[in-house]
C-alpha cells in the first residue's frame, strides 16, 4: 500500500531516511493486521497472552518500569510566540525544538519497522471529524491506536480526499527519561515524541492531537477540544439529556461514563459516548453538540471491579490489552481493589510479595474498543453528535469542594471551570496527592495561553442563548480518616438526576456565594444512610476556607496578566465579595 497524497508519501519517504527504518508497513487496519502485530508481539516478547479461557483474546504488555505515564515536564508547545503558548504549557522555539528531535531521530529505526498508521477521530463520516497520520516504530502503538481510533484504509481515504491531517512521528527510543520529549508543532499540525511508549506520550491521536493540537485549531475556528466524558441519562419515562463533564486524570470520567444506576433507579440508564475527551461545536441553531473524537477506551485499571464498575469489568473480560496489571498463579490479570483472585506475579514480572508494593501499577490500564461497553450508546458514531443539556467540572478535593452546585451563568461556570484544582495522581510521573489548579481539567492538554482559552470560552455566550447550564462535582471529600464521604459510583446518579432537574427547572436550590448548591430535599438520599452532619457538609460552604481559595485562585488569576479577560475578574471578584 502506499497513498495518493504527495503530501504524505513524501513526509513518510523522508522519515525512512531520517531514521533509516528497516522496513515500512502502511496500516491497513485490518483484523488480520491486528493479530498479526499481536503475534509477532506475542514472539518478541513484548506481549503475553493472559488466560484465554477465562479472557479470550486478552494480552498483558509490561512496559519499561521507567516508562508507565505521562511526563508533563517533557512535554512541549512549539511556536514561535512564547506569550500565545502560555505560561500554563513548557514552551520551546520551534527551530530548537525540531533539531533536538531530528538528532533524537537519526537512525533511531535501524533494524526495526516503521509503521504507517492513518487515523480518524471521530465517526469518519463526520464534518466534525479530524485525520492525522502516526509514524511509529511500536508494534504496541499500532495495537492500541486499532482499538482507540477509526485506523486504516478509511481514514487513509478520508486524507486522501481532504488532502489535510495532522502528521505525529513517534519513536520508541531507549525509553531513557532523560531522552524522552513530546513536542507540539500546531502551527503545522505536527507532532515529534520520542522516548516512550506509554499511551498520552506515544497514542499521538489522544493527547497530543484530540486535546493538545485540536484546542488550537478549536480556538481558531470556534469550537471546544475538551477532556472530558460524555453520557446520556435516560429517564424511565424515555427521556435523554446529555452530559459532559471534565474532571483531571484518574478522577473519574470513565466511571460515570458507564454508571449503572443503584437498585432504586434500575428504571434509569445511562449510556456512555465518551469516556476521555469530547469536541463541542454550536449547530445552526446555537444547540452546543459533542461528538467523542475516540473509538475506544484507555482506562485505569485498579479500583475497577464488579460493585464499581460493572460495564467497565465486563467488558474486559475479552478482546483486551492490559498494560502493567499483575497476574495471578492461573494466568488472569489481577489489580488492586479487583475483590477476585490473588496475585501471583506483579506488573514487574517478578513474583508478589505484599512489601513490595501493588500488584498492577497505579497507573495500570486497559485498552478495548467501545463497541465492547455494553452501555455504549447508540448516537455515539452519529455524525453530528448529541445535544448537550449540562456541563459538569469536578476535581478530587478532600476538603471545601461540596459534592454538587450550579453556575448562576455561562460566564460565572467559565469562573467554576478555571478554578477547577484537584489532586494529583499517578496519570502523571510525579508526586500523588498534591492539590494543584487544573483549569477545566485541561492543564496538561490545553495547547495555548489559558488567559486566551478563557475568552474563546466565554465568548460562547456571545453566540447563542441555548448555551448548556455549568456545574461542579466533588464525589471524593473525605473525613479525618481518610473515609470517602459520598459512596460514589453508581450513586453520582442522584447527583445527575438533580443536575437535569435543574437544567429544567423542575428543583429549587439554595443559593450561596459560589453558586447554587441542593436544597435539603433536593437530591434524593433517603436510603443512603448518610449522616446528617456529613450530609450538612457535603451540601453547605464554608466560608472561611473558600475565601481562602478565591484569595488563592485570584493570585493565579492575576498571573495572566493583562490577557486575563475582564469578564473573568469581574466574576471572580462577585464570588469574593459575596463571601465577606
Ligand atoms: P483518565 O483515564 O486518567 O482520564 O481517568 P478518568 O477520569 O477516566 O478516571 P477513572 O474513571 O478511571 O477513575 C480513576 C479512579 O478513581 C479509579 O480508581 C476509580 O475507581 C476511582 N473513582 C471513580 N469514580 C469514583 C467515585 O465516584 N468515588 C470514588 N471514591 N472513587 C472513584
Ligand atoms: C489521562 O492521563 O488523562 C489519560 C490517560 O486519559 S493518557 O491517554 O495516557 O493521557
Ligand atoms: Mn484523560
Amino acid at each position: 500500500m502506499t497513498t495518493k497524497n504527495q503530501e504524505l508519501a513524501a513526509w513518510v519517504s523522508d522519515v525512512a531516511a531520517l531514521t533509516q527504518a528497516q522496513e515500512i508497513v502502511w496500516c491497513d487496519g485490518s483484523e488480520q493486521e491486528y493479530q498479526r502485530i499481536v503475534d509477532l508481539m506475542l514472539d518478541d516478547g513484548t506481549l503475553s497472552t493472559l488466560n484465554q479461557e477465562t479472557h479470550p483474546n486478552c494480552y498483558l504488555h509490561l512496559s519499561d518500569p521507567q516508562d508507565v505515564a505521562r511526563v508533563e515536564h517533557l512535554t512541549f508547545i512549539c511556536s514561535d510566540d512564547k506569550a500565545t503558548v502560555g505560561d500554563n504549557n513548557n514552551w520551546m522555539p520551534v527551530a530548537e525544538a525540531k533539531q533536538k528531535m531530528n538528532d533524537l531521530y537519526q537512525g533511531c529505526m535501524q533494524g526495526r519497522t516503521m509503521y504507517v498508521i492513518p487515523y480518524c477521530m471521530g465517526p469518519i463520516d463526520s464534518p466534525y471529524s479530524r485525520c492525522g497520520v502516526e509514524i511509529s516504530d511500536s508494534p504496541y502503538v499500532v495495537i492500541n491506536m486499532k482499538l482507540m481510533t477509526r485506523m486504516g484504509a478509511k481514514a487513509l481515504a478520508r486524507i486522501e480526499n481532504e488532502g489535510k491531517f495532522v502528521k505525529g512521528l513517534h519513536s520508541t527510543g531507549e525509553l531513557d527519561p532523560d531522552r524522552r520529549f513530546i513536542m507540539h508543532f500546531p502551527d503545522e499540525l505536527s507532532i515529534m515524541s520520542y522516548g516512550s511508549g506509554y499511551g498520552g506520550n506515544a497514542l499521538l491521536g489522544k493527547k497530543c492531537h484530540a486535546l493538545r493540537i485540536a484546542s488550537w485549531q478549536a480556538r481558531q475556528e470556534g469550537w471546544l477540544a475538551e477532556h472530558m466524558l460524555i453520557l446520556g441519562l435516560e429517564s424511565p419515562e424515555g427521556e435523554t439529556h446529555y452530559i459532559t463533564a471534565a474532571f483531571p486524570s484518574a478522577c473519574g470520567k470513565t466511571n460515570l461514563a458507564m454508571l449503572i444506576p443503584p437498585e432504586k433507579y434500575k428504571d434509569w440508564k445511562v449510556w456512555t459516548l465518551g469516556d476521555d475527551i469530547a469536541w463541542l461545536h454550536m449547530d445552526t441553531e446555537g444547540q452546543m453538540r459533542a461528538i467523542n473524537p475516540e473509538a475506544g477506551y484507555f482506562g485505569v485499571v485498579p479500583g475497577t471491579n464488579a460493585k464499581t464498575n460493572r460495564n467497565a469489568y465486563d467488558m474486559i473480560q475479552q478482546n483486551t490489552i492490559f498494560t502493567n496489571v499483575g497476574t495471578t498463579e492461573d494466568n488472569q490479570p489481577w489489580w488492586e481493589d479487583k475483590k477476585v483472585g490473588q496475585p501471583s506475579v506483579n506488573w514487574k514480572g517478578d513474583s508478589y510479595n505484599e512489601g513490595t508494593g501493588p500488584a498492577a501499577h497505579p497507573n495500570s490500564r486497559f485498552t478495548v474498543s467501545a463497541t465492547e461497553n455494553k452501555a455504549y450508546s447508540n448516537l455515539a458514531e452519529s455524525a453530528e453528535g448529541v445535544p448537550i443539556s449540562a456541563i459538569v467540572f469536578g476535581g478530587r478535593r478532600r476538603e471545601l469542594a461540596p459534592l454538587v452546585y450550579q453556575a448562576k451563568s455561562w460566564e460565572h461556570g467559565v469562573l467554576m471551570g478555571a478554578g477547577v484544582a484537584s489532586e494529583t495522581t499517578a496519570a502523571a510521573t510525579g508526586e500523588v496527592g498534591v492539590v494543584r489548579r487544573d483549569p477545566m481539567a485541561m492543564k496538561p492538554f490545553c495547547g495555548y495561553n489559558f488567559a486566551d482559552y478563557w475568552s474563546h470560552w466565554l465568548s460562547f455566550a456571545k453566540r447563542t442563548d441555548k448555551l448548556p447550564e455549568i456545574f461542579h462535582v466533588n464525589w471524593f471529600r473525605q473525613n479525618d480518616d481518610g473515609d470517602f464521604l459520598w459512596p460514589g459510583f453508581g450513586e453520582n446518579l442522584r447527583v445527575l438526576q438533580w443536575i437535569i432537574q435543574r437544567c429544567k427547572g423542575e428543583v429549587d436550590a439554595k443559593e450561596t456565594a459560589i453558586g447554587y448548591l441542593p436544597s435539603e430535599e433536593g437530591v434524593d438520599i433517603d436510603d443512603l444512610n448518610i449522616d446528617p452532619a456529613v450530609w450538612q457538609s457535603l451540601t453547605s460552604i464554608n466560608d472561611e476556607q473558600w475565601r481562602q481559595e478565591m484569595d488563592e485562585f485570584g493570585d493565579y488569576l492575576e498571573s495572566f496578566g493583562d490577557r486575563l479577560p475582564g469578564e473573568l475578574k469581574r466574576q471572580h471578584a462577585e464570588v469574593r465579595a459575596a463571601l465577606s
